[in-house]
């Protein structure tokens, strides 16, 4: 098929309720979202960079450029263009890998709707639903941490992740270890605000049956995850760390992490996670799918990579009523716990138009010269 225009919209959705993290408070969603054109339909893909390039070096407005200076004009160049092909298309763009995820989501989408294949089947998942976890931010206090724990596994929800920062570590999760019991799936995020001198922060949360650490150290610092590695029995997960399927390989054979959170945005693409978890799973390595507050278009993908068959702990997958009041697809609901993965062609689902144009703040459509 051949891509005729790239429609990006940048939308603006209120969050539900402020999200606090190591880097910052959050409390509106600003997206881009990409609507390509072929000579065979549409697709629709997500970009999750955030506003401010804090979690990671992309942001929205720096997406938005490249697309329309370097990424865009590579694939209208293309006489022909599968999904398949995009990650090769851009690859003499250097990194900005968020953007280029975008791209190959949407061609990709246009690619599995003209075929009537769903997403999740041609990545080659084996899931119907997918259990869900809940990402819940810094609090202000402990006890309101206690309340919004209990609020979400009152919903269902089948593990609680939590936010941590050195100053809010080992007694907010001790509190919450000792109000809900040894049998609560949990686990901690640090965003890489640890100094490696900090380590003895994060020994403290050793003893607390944490399912895993992760992130704790910067983005580079990949040699400090091995130390931490060695010391700490509580297996180290990295997510920002891991850019590419090379990436994670490197992380693996240098004993940095036992576990990986998989988030396509951060490497490139969902064909690019499917190496990754390819690669974890020859070596028995659990995989789970990361999230970034996504729209039910970025939700609707991460569910059908879930259901592939390494993807062995729940993902920061929850329900769209957990960030927004009201979403630009459909909302994804809770059942017993669970999220069901669409299973219609593509991202087997579409924004609905009144609501996209509610929310959308900049629109603009690229087209070949
Ligand atoms: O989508 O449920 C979600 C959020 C999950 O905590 C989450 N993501 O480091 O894993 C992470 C963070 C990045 C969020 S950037 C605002
Ligand atoms: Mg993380």
């Amino acid at each position: 098929m051949r891509l005729l225009a790239l429609e990006l919209r940048r939308v603006l959705m209120p969050l539900v309720a402020p999200f606090r993290t190591a880097f910052g408070v959050q409390s509106e969603r600003e997206a881009l979202l990409v609507r390509a054109t072929t000579t065979e339909g549409h697709g629709w893909g997500e970009c999750v960079a955030q506003s401010e390039p804090a979690y990671s070096s992309e942001f929205v407005l720096g997406c938005e450029l490249v697309i329309e200076r370097h990424l865009a004009p590579r694939l209208f160049r293309r006489p022909r263009l599968a999904a398949a092909d995009v990650a090769g298309a851009l690859a003499g763009v250097s990194g900005h890998r968020m953007a280029k995820a975008a791209l190959e989501m949407a061609v990709l989408d246009a690619e599995l709707r003209s075929r009537g294949v769903s997403l999740a089947s041609h990545l080659g998942g084996v899931r119907e639903r997918v259990p869900a976890g809940v990402s819940l931010g810094i609090q202000g206090s402990v006890d309101q941490l206690l309340q919004v724990v209990e609020d979400h596994l009152e919903r269902g929800y089948r593990r609680v992740k939590l936010k941590i920062e050195p100053g809010w570590d080992a007694e907010p999760v001790r509190a919450v270890r000792e109000r809900f019991g040894p049998d609560l799936a949990l686990q901690v995020d640090g965003n890489g605000a640890y100094r490696r001198c900090q380590a003895d922060q994060l020994l403290a949360l050793d003893d607390l049956g944490l399912l895993l650490i992760e992130q704790p150290f910067p983005e580079e610092q990949v040699l400090a995850h091995a130390e931490l590695a060695r010391e700490i029995r509580t297996p180290v997960c990295l997510d920002e760390s891991i850019t590419s399927a090379e990436t994670a390989d490197a992380a693996l054979q240098l004993g940095a992490c036992r576990v990986v959170n998989v988030k396509p945005g951060r490497v490139g693409g969902h064909l690019e996670a499917v190496r990754i978890h390819d690669l974890c799973q020859r070596r028995d390595v659990p995989v789970w799918c990361g999230g970034m507050l996504e729209t039910g278009l970025g939700r609707a993908a991460n569910l059908a990579l879930a259901a592939l068959p390494g993807f062995t702990l729940p993902g920061d997958l929850s329900a769209s009523r957990r960030y927004y009041h009201r979403d630009v697809t459909p909302p994804f609901e809770l059942e017993d716990g669970c999220i069901r993965v669409p299973d219609g062609p593509g991202l087997g689902v579409e924004p609905v138009p009144a609501i996209l144009d509610e929310v959308t703040v900049a629109r603009r459509v690229l087209e070949p010269e």
